[in-house]
């Protein structure tokens, strides 16, 4: 993915012009030859680069849409991720967080720099109010029951007291480590302690409005079949197939967790019905063999399949698509795809343990609650070194830079739905019953959903096939 300065620079370089919407075109899309097949194309007489000048993208648009093909992979196809990360990764991996996270919160809020605060005496003198824009590098609970927060940007760090006693106090409890947040408020007269007063998130823009697809098309939701385990949930898979073949579906997303996997947790073994790894995947593949073969459906990994933990994680290599039909599309865990225009970006959703021990009143049996504090923060996986293990790229791709129509998560195996400022949340649960250990932790799973999505109005449909046909 190009930044901004570089395309501008490109064309630059042969003395064009290009116009935003190209920019922001281009900075969505992954393909490096785009810039060069644009410019070969590109007319003589041609002073300003507009969007048609982009080859094969006939222009459909409200602002900035285009529309090329009915689906398209606009970030994280096969192959967009690298394998290993040293020690300097995860300076620039923090760094891009730090730096994109905060332009959103720029926009909205000046801010000062903390090495600037901390120099200037007026600051402290006269309590003057201010807003700084950092990263949460630690936040714990004081002896007195306020929360204090270790904050830094790019110059310097301090430590900032949200006091129980003050309104801000309930969004400060929701702060989660590694986020990057702009705290308004004033310095103490000594210069060590900052003040909060109030938060601002990157969020959604509050005048944020959805893409609906000019042409009719219908997408379907679902997530975590768990095949090969002893609780997946076959006859109501067949009842959804049979669902599936009997109505008009163009699109099947599956957000990860496609096989139960091996070794994935103690004693797994006792409650696998298939017990070889690339059988479990060939299984999945004569289940989605035998749905009607129009239908594009999209693969993601999740924590079960077979590939690294690390998030991103990698699409399912090809040793393991034995079997599969050729309507499968893979690709990685988070993505961001186009469904005829509309944005849908699909992470696993593996943070949601990470949040749920983390923020107040979050639960298991309402994953829309965390797709909402996902959007406000505009990231899907912000604390490292809990349960979700981080890949350090030089590009951090779990921030939420576009922002999506439709936010796709699973993992939870309960199902749940929100709109939030205009972005549509949906999690539709598992294709497997409780496991010995989800009820354990008494985890009550939502199982057999599947939720449809009619891409020109928006509007969901929730099929549960736990029940009978006739009234699901
Ligand atoms: O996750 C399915 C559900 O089980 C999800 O709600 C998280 C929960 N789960 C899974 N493993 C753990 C551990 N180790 N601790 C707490 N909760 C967990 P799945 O990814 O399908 O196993
Ligand atoms: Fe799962
Ligand atoms: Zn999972």
């Amino acid at each position: 993915m190009p930044a901004e300065q570089e395309i501008i620079q490109r064309f630059l370089e042969i003395k064009r012009q290009v116009h935003p919407d190209v920019v922001e075109y281009l900075t969505a899309h992954e393909d490096p030859m785009i810039i060069d097949r644009i410019i070969a194309q590109l007319p003589s007489d041609a002073i300003v680069v507009s969007s048609r000048h982009i080859p094969g993208y006939a222009q459909e648009r409200d602002g900035v849409r285009f529309q090329g093909a009915p689906l398209e992979v606009l970030s994280g196809g096969a192959g967009a991720s690298k394998g290993k990360s040293s020690f300097e990764d995860f300076l620039s991996y923090f760094r891009d967080r730090y730096t994109r996270l905060a332009e959103m919160i720029r926009s909205r809020t000046s801010a000062v720099p903390i090495q600037a605060l901390l120099r200037n005496p007026s600051y402290r003198s006269q309590k003057l109010e201010c807003s700084i824009i950092a990263m949460v590098s630690e936040i714990r609970t004081t002896t007195n029951g306020h929360r204090l927060a270790e904050m830094e940007d790019s110059t310097g760090q301090i430590s900032v007291l949200f006091n129980r006693e003050r309104p801000v106090f309930a969004d400060a409890e929701r702060i989660v480590p590694d986020e990057v947040i702009g705290v308004k408020g004033s310095l103490s007269s000594d210069g060590k302690l900052f003040f909060a007063e109030s938060i601002v998130r990157p969020d959604i823009p509050v005048n944020h409005a959805p893409y609906r697809s000019s042409e009719p098309g219908i997408a379907v939701f679902i997530s975590d079949i768990h095949v090969g385990s002893d609780t997946f949930l076959e006859g109501e898979w067949m009842r959804f197939a049979d669902w599936i073949s009997d109505n008009e579906v163009q699109y099947l997303l599956v957000a990860g967790d496609l096989v139960d996997g091996i070794g994935i947790y103690p004693n797994q073994q006792e409650e696998l019905t298939i017990t070889d790894i690339y059988e479990q995947y060939r299984a999945l593949g004569a289940l989605l063999s035998d749905l009607p073969s129009h239908i594009q459906i999209l693969l993601s990994p999740g924590n079960h399949d077979i590939v690294r933990g690390v998030e991103p994680q990698q699409a399912i290599p090809e040793r393991f698509r034995e079997g599969f039909p050729s309507n499968c599309i893979w690709v990685e865990n988070p993505c961001m795809v186009s469904l005829q225009g509309v944005r849908v970006l699909m992470y696993h959703g593996r943070s949601i343990d990470d949040m749920i021990g983390l923020i107040p009143e979050a639960s298991y049996s309402r994953p829309q609650q965390m797709m909402e504090e996902m959007l406000k923060r505009r990231h899907l996986a912000l604390t490292y070194g809990k349960r979700v293990p981080l890949a350090a790229e030089k590009r951090d791709r779990l921030v939420i830079d576009h922002i999506p129509d439709v936010l796709h998560t699973g993992h939870v195996h309960t199902w749940g739905i929100t709109r939030y400022r205009g972005v549509l949340g949906i999690n539709a649960g598992a294709w497997q019953s409780q496991t010995s250990f989800q009820k354990q932790m008494n985890i009550q799973p939502t199982p057999a959903r599947a939720v449809v999505l009619d891409l020109q109005t928006l509007e969901t449909n929730v099929l549960d096939f736990s029940k009978h046909p006739e009234t699901a």
